[in-house]
This record gives structure tokens, sequence and C-alpha cells, in this order.
């Protein structure tokens, strides 16, 4: 790799003047003035910043079809592509091509369909502001609202679910508010690996002797240093014997039924208080004034029972009063959570019982408490922001003729699984990517990899290959951009972007490294210029808008009031906050209340319930998605491989197997046949005995996502279960261990 290249460009993560660090989206401390990044941040730099190239030469010496043998992996490691490129089926291989043929080929496919809405137009979340806003106006112009993006497959159940909650589908929290908290729940994520600048604020928290509570299936490292406190905390719980951790393995999908648990305690001791003339545990005064829908919550929580909560959730009555004792007597409560709460079939179904909880004492809308989603991507929720949703509302509409003077289309259109759907059956026949490796990102890739080839038109924007790519259309392209790292210079000078991290804060990234190549353009500039080729009567001034980024910010400012005095809020370091009203305890919903929502029963399949395992997709320390940099999992002990199954001693034994045994996992229950009528399984994997809590089951992200079926999805907001797949294990036709004791 280029040393100094990189070296240079760590200087400049997370500074003032420098790039936002294209890994987490988790804040930067206000004054940012040391070195700010993490482990996995300087690998997602590094990776970009990499010496190695995937030239011209190399495709034309290497088939798609024998490039298909490479893994994720080799893929990505041969480096940054460095010219746009065609596929030309009777090489079987990628060609360079003149950004301008390809752009002209590409507009000329896209006006050769029917309508517009038959194709999709897909966006990652590294994606700025900036690209993303640029994106949006092209495709509402070309007249389809088809955006699937990567947050359909990540914080989908916040977006839906926390509006009819609280009126907004973002945090509400800010970095500052954990220096005031009393409590911390932190359920469903692991920051040590995938927010490790986080670490930093709970280790403050902890410091402030603050109780850290933390609910996941498996141990993570960088959480269960928190949860040993070195002070006992007998205080905060009112409990005799002081607490040796408030790690809960919590049974993998079983996160409605503790989080049910918690409440259901809390209105018990509530009654118990009041009977003793005490003045109770729930905020009776924000109750009345705030939210409605409380009566119909205690119904249900009185009909839930202690035995079927216990049951699903894997914890006991003990463990659940511990934790709910520590709720009520914190008077500011923060809860974080992550993949684990939205990637099930009930995602947003659990994101609403965690407002449900928060709201019970008032936790939310003021200094040192409320919900904290921890977004994925460095810029996926500013990219929902600036309008890439496949429901338009009418300010967006409005906001778009006013600042351009056309009008957009109004139809719903379709997000991730929709898109898959379309593609599958004929319907959509063109794919662009804005970022992202869909393919492979996506749930049922039997499906996903089949559909994508019947294909007119594939383009994909991208920094480097991966398998999506090689998946090929009858046209398909790659087309080199810049990444973060690297200095944009466009007519007017040099140029920085914007981005959103996770809690509303707007800043500009401005990129210092020499390109990769020389035939790299920006992502604005390549939207741009697909726009062009592809609108001939455009109303918008995609020159102008390219020459200076400013013209951008003052267009989205037009279409976004929340963005007022843009251009100069983010020249000031550290950038802006978004209005957030419920930050406020303002609730932008219908009746101008938050709603306490009530969760049906506790299953998250309740066709298979009681029989099966639950398998949950995670990531390993050295991988970023679809990105994989290396084969080891540092924390979790595991070197050189990937194919494993993590289960616990219980269910390997109950199950007549061993530690190091070849399995295979299989899916149970109705979403077991995949579309060719074949079990969905993974064969020959090995059998890694972990302190993963009994019932549970996990293997790597993506390697199980083709267990995972299309219509295996949480119903309101279409978010894949790739947390909550049924399935059982047996021993491998191949029985062969490939493990030592
Ligand atoms: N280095 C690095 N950083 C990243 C990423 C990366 O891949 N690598 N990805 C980025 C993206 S896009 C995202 S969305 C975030 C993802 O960040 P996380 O949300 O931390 O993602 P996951 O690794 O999927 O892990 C979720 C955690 O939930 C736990 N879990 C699994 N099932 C359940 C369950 O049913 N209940 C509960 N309570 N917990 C469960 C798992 O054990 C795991 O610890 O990270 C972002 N940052
Ligand atoms: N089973 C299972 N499946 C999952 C998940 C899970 O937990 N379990 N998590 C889901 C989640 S949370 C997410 S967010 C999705 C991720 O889905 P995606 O966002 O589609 O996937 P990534 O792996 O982040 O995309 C990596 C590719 O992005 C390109 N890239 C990198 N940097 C840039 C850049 O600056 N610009 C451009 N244009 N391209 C760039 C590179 O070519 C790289 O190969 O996967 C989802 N899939
Ligand atoms: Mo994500």
């Amino acid at each position: 790799m280029a040393v100094g290249r990189e070296a240079m460009a760590l200087r400049r993560v997370n500074q003032p003047q420098g790039f936002d660090c294209p890994g987490c989206a988790w804040p930067d401390p206000k004054d940012t003035s040391s070195f700010e990044f993490c482990e996995n941040g300087a690998k997602a730099v590094t990776w970009e910043a990499t010496a190695k190239r995937a030239r011209p030469e190399f495709f034309a010496a290497n088939t798609v079809s024998s490039l298909w043998h490479l893994s994720d992996y080799a893929l990505e490691g041969l480096g940054r592509l460095t010219h746009p490129m065609a596929y030309d089926a009777q090489t079987d291989t990628y060609v360079a091509i003149s950004w301008e043929d390809a752009v002209s080929r590409i507009g000329a496919a896209l006006n050769a369909l029917p309508h517009p809405d038959m194709a999709e137009f897909y966006t990652s979340g590294r994606t700025s502001n900036e690209a993303a806003f640029l994106y949006q106006i092209f495709v509402r112009e070309l007249g389809s609202n088809n955006f699937p993006d990567c947050s359909n497959m990540c914080h989908e159940a916040t977006s839906v679910g926390l509006p009819h909650s609280i009126g907004v589908g973002k945090g509400t929290v800010t970095l500052e508010d954990f220096d005031h908290c009393d409590a911390l729940f932190c359920i469903g994520h692991n920051p040590g690996t995938n927010h490790p600048r986080m670490l930093a604020t709970l280790r403050e928290v902890s410091k402030r002797g603050v109780p850290i509570i933390a609910v996941n299936p498996l141990p993570e490292r960088g959480l269960e240093r928190f949860t040993s406190p070195q002070d006992p905390i007998e205080m905060v719980t009112g409990k005799s014997t002081p607490l040796a951790s408030t790690y809960y393995k919590i049974k993998c999908g079983g996160d409605t039924a503790l989080l049910k648990g918690i409440m259901k305690w809390l209105l018990e001791e509530d009654a118990k208080s009041l009977a003793r003339g005490e003045e109770g545990l729930l905020d009776r005064e924000f109750i009345a004034a705030h939210t409605v829908g409380i009566d119909e919550l205690i119904v249900d929580l009185d009909a839930t029972t202690w035995e079927s909560i216990e049951y699903k959730s894997g914890l006991t009555h003990d463990d659940i009063s511990t934790m709910a004792s520590v709720y009520a007597h914190a008077k500011r409560v923060i809860v974080c959570y992550g993949m684990g709460i939205t990637q099930h079939a009930h995602g947003t179904q659990n994101v609403q019982q965690i407002a449900n909880l928060l709201l019970l004492r008032g936790n939310m809308g003021r200094e040192g408490a409320g919900v904290c989603p921890l977004r994925g991507h460095s810029n996926v929720q500013g990219n929902r922001t600036v309008g890439i949703t496949e429901k338009p509302d009418d300010k967006l509409i409005l906001g778009i003729e006013k600042a351009f003077g056309f009008t957009a289309p109004k139809n719903h259109g379709h997000d991730a699984i929709a898109a898959v759907r379309a593609i599958r059956d004929g319907q959509s026949k063109a794919l662009i990517c804005l970022g992202g490796n869909l393919a492979v990102a996506m749930s049922d890739p039997q499906a996903t990899f089949a559909a994508m080839r019947k294909l007119d038109l594939a383009v994909h924007i991208a920094t480097k290959l991966n398998r999506s790519h090689l998946i090929t259309a009858k046209q398909s392209f790659i087309l080199p951009c810049l990444g973060r790292t690297e200095l944009d210079v466009q007519a007017s000078g040099v140029q920085s972007v914007t981005v959103e991290d996770s809690m509303s804060m707007v800043h500009a990234s401005q990129g210092n490294l020499a390109p990769a190549s020389e035939h790299l353009r920006s992502e604005p500039w390549i939207v741009a210029a697909i726009a062009k080729a592809t609108l001939p009567q455009t109303m918008v001034d995609w020159d102008g808008l390219i020459a200076d980024y400013d013209r951008i910010r003052d267009k989205i400012e037009i279409v976004y009031p929340s963005f007022a005095r843009y251009n100069e809020q983010i020249r000031n370091p550290g950038g802006f906050r978004l209005y957030i009203a419920a930050s406020e305890r303002k609730w932008a919903t219908p009746d101008g209340k938050a709603h306490f929502l009530i969760a049906r029963g506790l299953d998250e399949d309740p066709s298979v319930a009681n029989k099966h395992l639950t398998l949950t997709t995670i990531r390993s320390h050295d991988q970023y998605n679809t990105t994989i940099y290396s084969l080891n999992d540092r924390y979790r002990g595991i070197t050189g491989r990937r194919d494993v199954v993590f289960v616990s001693a219980e269910d390997l034994a109950s199950n007549g197997l061993r530690h190091g045994d070849r399995i295979d996992v299989e899916v149970t229950g109705p979403t077991s046949i995949d579309g060719g009528g074949l079990i969905r399984a993974v064969r020959g994997f090995t059998a890694v005995e972990y302190p993963i809590a009994v019932g549970t089951v996990a293997m790597y992200y993506p390697e199980g996502n083709c267990l995972v079926g299309l219509d295996s999805h949480d119903e309101q907001s279409g978010t894949p279960a790739y947390k909550s797949i049924p399935v059982s294990l047996k021993a491998a036709v191949i029985t062969q261990s490939t493990l030592s004791p």
C-alpha cells in the first residue's frame, strides 16, 4: 500500500478542514483537534487510499467469468478502478471507454425504455448530500420514484417506525446528551467493531459511574468492557447484591419480549409505589401532556405473561427486573440500538417498543435522554434527508418545482425489495447503482443474481470492483469515481461535499489526496453527465451546479428549508444540526402527540416458533459490509476463515454436534424452499462453540444471505429479516473437522 499517501490521508480524517471518515456515522466531538479516527476508520481510509489499481490491461487479461471465481475479498483487493469500462459480451471482458461514449450509451438505453419506471436507481450510504440530491433530481426529472437504497436493508424500520411514535425517523439525542445521562442502554449493536469512536463516549459515561446495560446474544468485547462496573451498582438498582455485569445475552429476536417485560415491571412497581402513597414510576405529567395510547399499552402489557416474556427473551424475570430497576432509578436514559433491533421480521415493532419504554418516563426531548439509532454508512442519514426516498411527500414535490421548475412524479416507487422483484419479474430493465454492492448485500442472492442477469442496462458508479459489477446485463458499465479522501477540483476550484451523521449534524468533507487516476470523476459530476445525456430538454443547469457545489447546496436549501444558510453554516468547524422537533418535545405526528404503539404478540415467526434455532447474521471485525478486509475476526477469536457458525455448547449437545464439526444449516418453516425448489441451506460450514445465547446461532454476513428469502422481511418497513432466520443444524455429509478442538 502507499504508505505516504495513507499517512497523509489519516491526518485529515474528521478534522475541521479534512474529510469525513468513510467508516461509520458516529458524530465527531465538537472541537476535533487531535487525530480523531479509529482502527476500523483507518481500514476504511487505507482501503480507499490503496496504491493498487485495477487497470484496463487487467480487465483485458481476465474474463468476467474468470473473475467471478475470485472471492469478494480478492475482487476489492484488486485495487481502485481507473477508467470507465463497458462490458463486451463477445470477449466477456470489460473494456475501457471514454466518458462521453459511456454516458451517451447510458442515456440512450434509459431513453429506450418504454417508461422511466422500468429503471431502478440504487444508492449506497457513502454518497454525499450533493451527489444524492442531484441524483434524485435527475431521476425525478426523468419521471421515476424508484429509489431502492441501502437504508432499506438497514434502518428502514427506524425511518418507518419512529415517525408514528415521535414524529421523526431519526435519533433525538446529540453527543452532548451522553454527558448527562444516568443510564445507557445498548441494544443490538456492536460498537467495538462497527462504531469504534463510540467507545470513547462509552468510556466517559462509564467513568461517571453511569450503568451501561448491554443487550446482545453474543458477548461483544467492545461492550463487555463497560458492563463490569468498577463500582458496584447496587445504589442504582436498589438491590442488595452488587452486579457483576450488566450484560444480558438475549435470545435472538427476543427484544420485543424484553422491552415489554421491562415495561410490565415498571407498571407493576408503579402500582405498588402508588399504593404506598409515593409518586409512582411513570412520568404522568409528560404522558398526559404529550402522548396518546397509554391505556392500550397497559391492556397489552397486562395480557402479556411473564412466562412468555421469559421464554421469548431467554432472560429471567430477575434479569429483567434488574434492568427495569436501573431504568426506573435513572432520571435520564438514552437507548442506543443497531441492526440487532431493525433487521427482523418485526423490526419496526422493536423500534416502537424502544420508543414506548422511553416515553413512559418522559425520556424524550430533554437533556441526557432520548433515542439513538446508530446509523450505518457515514452519510446514509443524509441521503434520505436530501430526497432519496421512494415515497416523496408534497413538500419535496413543491420544493423541486420551486427550485427547478418541473413537476416531479407523485406515485410511490420501489424500495430495495420491490426493485429486485420488479427486475425478477421483467418489469424493470435498467439498474443504476450510485455505489454499493446491491447483489451481495441484498437477501436471496439466488433470486437477486438471476434477476440482475436479465437486465438490459446495468451501471455501477464505484471505487472498487465487486460482485455486483460481474453480474452483467445486455449493456454494463462501471464508472469509477473519486472517494472521500480525494481532491475534487471543478471549474471554480477545490470542492467540499457535506454529510449528516447519526445525530443530524451536517458538516463539510474535503478530500486532499491526488485522485487514484486522472480518469476518475466526482459522483456529482457523473450524475450530472448521465442526466445531461438522458434529458436533452432538462430544466436543470447541470454544468453550473457542477462548477461550484455551493450552488447545489443553494438548491438543497430551496427544497429543504431546514438547511437555512447551508453554505455559511458548513463553513463553521463542526457544521450545524438539523432541526429535530422531537428533541424539543414537539411531535410532528398528525395529532401533534407522541404515540404509545402496540406490538401484538412476541413471536418473530409464529408458524415455526418453539422448535427451531434462530440464526442471526453479523459483521466480523475485519469487514465493511460486503467489503472484506481480511478473513480474521479478532475479538471473536476467528482466524483465516469466515465459513463458521457460532453455536452454544448446549445447542451443540442437543443437536448431537461438537465444536469443529462440519455442519449444514438449513432453513425451517415456510421460507425454507427457494424459488428454484431447493432447500435454503449453507453446507459444510464449521461449528464453533461459542458463549452465544442458547437458541441462537450466528454466521457472517454476506455468507448467510442465501438463507434469507426475498419475502422474509419486516412487513411494515420491508427491512430483510437478516437477523431472525429459523434454522436447524445437522452434521454435514462431509463430516471431517477442520478446526482443532
Ligand atoms: N467496521 C465496520 N463499521 C461499520 C460497518 C461494517 O461493516 N464494518 N457497517 C456499517 C453499517 S452499514 C451499519 S448498518 C452498522 C452496523 O452496526 P451494528 O448494528 O453493530 O451491526 P451488526 O454487526 O449487524 O451487529 C449487530 C449486533 O446485534 C447483535 N444481534 C444480533 N441479533 C440480535 C437480536 O436479535 N437482538 C439483539 N439485541 N441483538 C442482536 C449482534 O450480536 C451484533 O453484536 O455499522 C456501520 N459501521
Ligand atoms: N445478511 C445480512 N445482509 C445485510 C446486512 C446484515 O447485517 N446481514 N446489513 C445490511 C446493511 S445494514 C447494509 S447498509 C447493506 C450494505 O449494502 P451496500 O451499501 O450496497 O454495500 P457496501 O458493501 O457498503 O458497498 C461496497 C461497495 O461500495 C463501493 N464504494 C465504496 N466507497 C465508495 C464511494 O465513495 N463512492 C461510490 N460510488 N462507491 C463506493 C465499492 O465499490 C464497494 O465495493 O447490506 C445489508 N445486508
Ligand atoms: Mo447499514
